[in-house]
């Protein structure tokens, strides 16, 4: 850190973000630095419980939902908290409600046994639209904790890099991060033998067109990896038992969506478009294809749905007159 340093709260001043904005994703990068911390603790203990998705969950999963449950709701125009470690949302009782937010506080954490890199995913919406629709979405982020601590975020103006520097401030470290039309690298999640036949012909394709395998198992580190590589793909299927696949619309993919877009990128389900689905529950899965444009119109190309067939045009059959009958 130096005098010519941008510290994110600067930043977003700059960007003429609004204050109560500006505050928010403040508090949450505060909450990442207490994550952080609690991760360096190498807190590894198991909590004994599960969540809604019926996984089992550590002691930090827990403390970081409340850490950032507690910061996130405490401040006065913050309406919903909703997250990926419980059932149903928070409301709050304040009185000028003008935020709602989705957090995943920490994703891949069956990672932290192996030491791998983690990450917390957040995003934000206008609290007077249910979190219903990826495109009412105002601002996402992720905060990464690998060998350093990064957040990325956008609020619609880009995407930019902030690093944890040693003093506690995250400094601004890449702002404007874009993707290639095209990238090299491919990142697939889930197990080959459960993968539907159309996402299988499709990874054999990149394959045997050079893609390098890049996948490390954790959302944040591989999304994180693909974007500041400029592009690629990260991929999590409909699977043969859950056609639905693993990854959750509202707490891992609005929020990646939002950002990958915001990059040049694109995010489908393999047809549709990421930020147009509709969420009809919380914890709605969806398969995800997300990175560079040319891979996910590509993944779209194998998962075309079939082509019905042509109706043709009924034709009444002509009047048979005594005319044309004396004629036959
Ligand atoms: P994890 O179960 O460790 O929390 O959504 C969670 C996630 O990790 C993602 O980070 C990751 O991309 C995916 O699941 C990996 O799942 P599989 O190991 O089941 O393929
Ligand atoms: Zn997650």
């Amino acid at each position: 850190m130096d005098h010519t340093s941008v510290f994110l709260r600067k930043f977003l001043y700059d960007e003429g973000i609004d204050a109560d904005l500006r505050r928010l994703i403040h508090t949450i990068s505060v909450g990442g630095k207490y994550i952080s911390a609690l991760l360096q603790a190498a807190n590894r203990k198991m909590a004994g419980t599960q969540n809604t998705s019926a996984e089992d969950q550590l002691e930090v999963d827990k403390q970081a939902d409340i850490i950032l449950k507690d910061m996130i709701t405490s401040l006065d125009y913050v309406h919903d908290y909703a997250s990926e470690e419980q059932e149903k949302s928070i409301t709050t009782t304040h009185k000028k409600p003008k935020f709602s937010v989705s957090v995943d506080p920490l994703d891949g954490s069956s990672l932290i046994d192996v030491n791998l890199a983690v990450g917390t995913i957040v995003g934000i919406y206008p609290s007077e639209e249910l979190i219903n629709k990826g495109r009412y979405i105002q601002a996402s982020l992720y905060i990464l904790y690998g060998p350093l601590t990064t957040l990325v975020y956008t609020s619609g103006k880009g995407v930019h890099e902030f690093v944890l520097c040693p003093e506690g401030e995250f400094v601004l470290t890449k702002s404007n991060i874009r993707m290639k039309e095209q990238g090299s690298i491919y990142s697939p999640g889930g197990l080959r033998s459960e993968w539907i036949e159309s996402h299988r012909n499709f990874i054999d394709d990149l394959v045997i067109t050079d893609y390098k395998l890049r996948y490390s198992g954790g959302l944040v580190p591989d999304f994180n990896q693909i974007l500041m590589k400029g592009g690629g793909l990260f991929s999590y299927p409909a699977l043969k038992k859950s056609p639905e696949g693993k990854l959750r619309l509202l707490f891992e993919l609005y929020p990646l969506a939002f950002l990958c877009e915001q990059a040049g990128g694109k995010a489908t389900n393999g047809t549709q478009n990421i930020l147009d689905l509709t969420l009809e529950k919380l914890h709605q899965r969806s398969p995800v294809y997300i990175g560079s444009k040319h891979e996910v119109e590509k993944a779209a190309s194998y998962h075309k749905p079939p082509k019905a067939v042509k109706a043709v045009k009924a034709t009444k059959p002509p009047k048979v007159t005594k005319a044309t009958k004396a004629s036959s």
